[in-house]
């Protein structure tokens, strides 16, 4: 069986059943204007992974694998958005206000897209999710199912948030989750730097963990 060179130990995967999930690599988390900044983030931190990761899915296209995209959105009556989400802190635009994109993490709207760098192939899917993982009110689990994988390797923004807590859904549902290193960002670099350590620790207790180079070198093996 061919095997990424990874941390804690190498993972072991099959073409059949392997793929590339791609997190939220959206104009509102990455672009000036949209939800990210509104918070205060400096969003060029983030900017930096756009070549790594567009890297790591050329290589799943090339190898004939999927790749899913995400995008963290609400409908634009906001009724999957919880007031609780929608009013903590005191962002300067909160979700569903308008922005310089358009409305902040509204489906539709010019910030919910994916980065024109990254922009998903006609037949790539999909997954419009309202929180922060990906398998809560969604059908990416039924979508997974369908295409019969099991072992899924992670990229995207930010790292101990969606990225995060998407890898911790998917390993408590069988899943074998592995985290490009440097395919994935957060706006504080301690808390990314966290979340892979937290990972991998305890024997791989979400996953596993490696670079883009040792994941390419595999599907490419
Ligand atoms: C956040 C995300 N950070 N995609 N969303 O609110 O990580």
């Amino acid at each position: 069986m061919p095997a990424i060179h990874a941390r804690p130990f190498d993972f072991a995967f099959e073409r059949a059943t392997i793929g590339l999930v791609v997190i939220d690599m959206q104009r509102d988390f990455i672009e000036p204007g949209g939800f990210g900044a509104s918070l205060g983030n400096d969003v060029s931190l983030l900017q930096a992974i756009i070549p790594t990761t567009r890297r790591l899915i050329q290589g799943f296209r090339d190898a004939g694998l999927p790749v899913i995209h995400t995008r963290e959105c609400h409908r634009p009556d906001l009724s999957d958005l919880p007031p609780a989400k929608r009013d903590r802190g005191s962002p300067s635009l909160r979700i569903g206000d308008p922005g310089p994109m358009g409305r902040i993490l509204i489906a539709g709207e010019p910030g919910a897209d994916i980065i024109p760098e990254l922009a998903p192939l006609p037949g790539e899917y999909v997954i419009d999710k309202p929180g922060k993982g990906a398998f809560y009110g969604t059908d990416f689990g039924a979508h997974l199912q369908r295409l019969s994988l099991r072992q899924l390797v992670f990229a995207g923004v930010t790292t101990e948030v969606c990225v995060q807590t998407t890898m911790r859904e998917a390993n408590d549902r069988g899943y074998d989750g592995l985290l490009a290193t440097d395919a994935t960002e957060s706006y504080f670099p301690a808390f990314r730097d966290a979340a892979i350590e937290m990972i991998v620790a305890q024997g791989g207790i979400v996953g596993w963990a490696a670079s883009t180079d040792a994941i390419l070198e595999a599907l490419n093996a």
